[in-house]
């Protein structure tokens, strides 16, 4: 495994995966439509875990094809990708013995996602991450941000963070390969006291030591500092010393979204990208596949502008 952040502060542009059975009701439920972050539904709509579970029966992605994937990301000059491997619902894309609430138990496509996204990045040459929300888990009794609306979530979070989050995040680092995942990607530290979050970071460190992560690890933030910032949504201010990453939307959600139409421009994207990497930061651009496992057109031919733009400039 890499020591440094070497080769990360060089890859510069990367893409960043928000993918999960949210993708199902992409944004909408009860005849209601919800705005923002489609990823966040489940929380929005205060959706009852036995109502949200049948939107994984519904999670069937038989045209996900992580080649075509890749070659997206290689085409646009990106050379790294960070997918979120369970986001705050819960759902885990990947097998795990920990909770049920995964891709290979809970969908009629009953098989590991990572895994041949994890190959195809190693073909193509790309770095692969993964995004673990480690305290928000609104299905198996993790932390919450506001009301509660479920009984699964009245759960001892110490007792979510030993039986789920903590050998979750160890499959995650003893499935794939030495050097997989090559970052790993905190969120939303809620109740992640600096007595937690040493926990967890004494987990990752006895199986991989050095492990690159980011600043959201811990509720208390320099006690945790990771290795680099993760401004989102836009672009601070020049900090020299400390490495740090953009991560942007392509629209406005990170989930896919069905009623999100606000795709960026692709000249806007090209320019965020010039002043994140002028200023010595990385870019992180957002894709949200759909529930099939197909990147939304207009995704796609941002990546192509871009990409065209990459190999005149
Ligand atoms: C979080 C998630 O809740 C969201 O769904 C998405 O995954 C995004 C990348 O991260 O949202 C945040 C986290 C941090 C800030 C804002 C939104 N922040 O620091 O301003």
């Amino acid at each position: 495994r890499d020591a440094g952040v070497e080769w990360w502060r060089d890859a510069r542009f990367g893409m960043f995966i928000h993918w999960g059975v949210y993708a199902v009701p992409a944004g909408e439920y009860g005849g209601k439509v919800f705005t923002g972050a489609s990823e966040w539904l489940m929380h929005q709509a205060k959706i009852p875990a036995s109502e949200y579970r049948h939107f994984a029966e519904a999670f069937n992605p038989v045209a996900y094809d992580p080649e075509t994937w890749v070659r997206a990301a290689v085409d646009a000059g990106m050379k790294y990708l960070v997918i979120t491997a369970k986001h705050h619902d819960g759902f885990a894309l990947f097998p795990s013995k920990a909770s049920t609430w995964n891709v290979a138990e809970a969908t009629p496509y009953g098989r590991d996602l990572l895994g041949p996204l994890v190959d195809a990045c190693r073909r193509a040459g790309l770095r692969i991450g993964f995004y673990y929300s480690q305290a928000q888990d609104w299905f198996n009794g993790g932390s919450v941000f506001g009301e509660k609306w479920d009984p699964v979530q009245e759960n001892d979070f110490d007792a979510y963070l030993d039986r789920v989050a903590i050998p979750q995040i160890r499959e995650l680092l003893t499935t794939y390969g030495p050097d997989i995942p090559a970052v790993l990607w905190w969120d939303t530290p809620s109740d992640m006291t600096p007595d937690r979050a040493a926990r967890v970071d004494a987990a990752v460190q006895a199986v991989a030591p050095g492990m690159l992560q980011n600043d959201r690890l811990g509720l208390i933030r320099e006690q945790h500092p990771g290795h680099f910032d993760t401004p989102e949504q836009r672009i601070p201010a020049n900090r020299p010393g400390r490495a740090w990453e953009t991560c942007m939307t392509t629209n406005e959600s990170w989930g896919f979204c069905a009623s999100d139409n606000a795709w960026k421009p692709a000249a806007l994207l090209i320019r965020q990208l010039c002043e994140v990497v002028s200023q010595g930061g990385n870019y992180l651009l957002n894709i949200g596949p759909r529930a099939d496992g197909t990147f939304p057109e207009p995704s796609l031919a941002a990546l192509r502008e871009v990409g065209d733009w990459m190999r005149v400039n």
